[in-house]
């Protein structure tokens, strides 16, 4: 197996701007940490829509859907091709709405196989432009995939037109659900809101919580993990860094208290990408305009080379 590096300089899904420098910041920890991390490899660029952000907020409910449906079907054709190439893709991105259209790639490369998901973050991602509270588009990637609209705790009222771009977005890669649900693994995702509860609770999808992960120590959790996935074929790996807590990880946008320490990730994610399913990993949300250290982009770079690292190691 060959790692391809893929950077995506998206930020057009989050609530806060600078995430699109999130990249940049992991490469300037690197320079400043001595490492020689990314001279090991040839990035792959996906073209962002950055410009978007200068538009009308035409989209209340999935605001710069438009935007976001160009990234994603982006990251879905760079995605695909390495897959089919037998590449292991390891993507830096900005904002998580990127995890969609990574996870639709994965799928259309190898439609076959069940994909299974892990997902490290304070947040779960599962809304719909029928019930998002902010209208922020990372917060819907495992919607976008598990074509899930919860249509049962709708909340806004959605445009024609929000609701084309949203079936256009959910369609990327073909029309069908490219995961179950069930087949998602959350690690320490501790800020909900109710229409993902109702979710989590309807599907019974596994949540790891810090307080386990700490209690049962990472190795446990990490055995869990992957054992709850067994029937899976192929694994994805999801990192938000505001999995970490937030007396940490400063910069990120959303920071939630009650996360994982920094050694509870980087050791989660060595432990799980030993497993021979893991096909990608996505590391995802360092905006280093929220902290002046470059602090958050600093222990992201020492996620991202240990878990790069611990790969090699085991393919
Ligand atoms: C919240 C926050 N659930 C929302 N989501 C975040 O706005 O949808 N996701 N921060 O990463
Ligand atoms: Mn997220
Ligand atoms: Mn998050
Ligand atoms: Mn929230």
């Amino acid at each position: 197996r060959e790692i391809k590096l893929v950077e995506v300089r998206s930020e057009l899904a989050a609530g806060t701007r600078g995430a699109s420098m999130g990249i940049d910041a992991l490469k300037v920890a690197s320079l400043d940490k001595k490492s020689s991390f990314f001279t090991q490899f040839e990035p792959i660029n996906v073209p962002d829509a950055n410009n978007y952000l200068w538009r009308d907020n035409e989209f209340p409910n999935a605001k710069h859907i438009d935007g976001v449906y160009q990234v994603l079907n982006n990251v879905f054709n760079t995605v695909e091709l390495l897959r089919l190439d037998g590449k292991f893709p390891i993507v830096l991105a900005g904002d998580h709405s990127t995890a969609a259209g990574t996870i639709m790639g994965i799928k259309a490369a190898h439609p076959e196989k069940r994909l299974g998901v892990i997902w490290i973050d304070a947040h779960a991602d599962l809304h719909t432009p029928y019930t998002t509270p902010s209208g922020n588009m990372h917060g819907m990637p495992l919607a976008m995939v598990s074509r899930i609209d919860n249509l049962d705790s709708k909340l806004n009222e959605p445009s024609e037109k929000t609701i084309d771009y949203w079936n256009r977005i959910k369609s990327i890669g073909g029309d069908f659900p490219k995961i179950s649900p069930k087949d998602i693994v959350f690690i320490s995702v501790r800020d909900t809101e109710e229409p993902e509860n109702y979710l989590i609770e309807k599907y019974g999808i596994k949540n790891f919580e810090t307080k386990e992960v700490r209690e049962k120590g990472v190795s446990k959790i990490a055995e869990e993990a992957l054992q709850h996935l067994k029937s899976c074929d192929q694994i994805y790996i999801s990192f938000d860094v505001d999995s970490i807590d937030s007396n940490i990880s400063k910069g990120t946008g959303t920071p939630v208290e009650n996360g994982l320490t920094v050694d509870e990730a980087i050791s989660l994610n060595a432990e799980l990408i030993k497993d021979k399913r893991v096909c990608c990993w996505e590391i995802v949300e360092v905006n280093p305009t929220l902290d002046s250290e470059n602090a958050m982009a600093e222990i992201a770079f020492d996620v991202l080379e240990t878990t790069t690292n611990s790969l090699v190691e085991n393919f």
